[in-house]
């Protein structure tokens, strides 16, 4: 299954604009258009993988690149705190079928998460 079709696709392929905070050869990231915290990036491969549930050993180190992007992004931002998510699946909230990490923060964040 593809995720070339989703919103990400169109924005990875300059279709339509992001507010950009970092990009490289694998990947981007960019400020949630709905944000949920005083900061909200997305961080996500260029290479069309639907969700962590597709991902395979093949992607082993795309993931990791991915997380440690999140890591310098969320420190670009000056945060010293941050959650990082990776919702998988409709039911657990994943309304883009491009995978992408959330990384938020900016404000105290309750856990557990609704
Ligand atoms: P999820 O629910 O985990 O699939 O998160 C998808 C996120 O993508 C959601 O927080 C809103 C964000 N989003 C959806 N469409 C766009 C868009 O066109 N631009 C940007 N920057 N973010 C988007």
């Amino acid at each position: 299954m593809s995720s070339n079709d989703t919103i990400f696709g169109r924005i990875l392929r300059g279709e339509i604009p992001c507010d950009q905070v970092y990009a490289d050869d694998l990947c981007l990231a960019f400020r949630d258009i709905q944000p949920q915290a005083p900061v909200h990036l997305l961080v996500i491969p260029r290479e069309p993988l639907v969700s962590l549930a597709e991902a395979g050993e093949e992607h082993q180190a795309l993931l990791g690149h991915l997380l440690l992007v999140a890591a310098r992004v969320a420190r670009q931002e000056g945060l010293q705190a941050w959650r990082t998510v990776l919702n998988t699946g409709a039911e657990a909230g994943q309304a883009v079928f491009h995978l992408h990490v959330h990384v938020i923060g900016g404000r105290p964040l309750d856990w557990p998460p609704g």
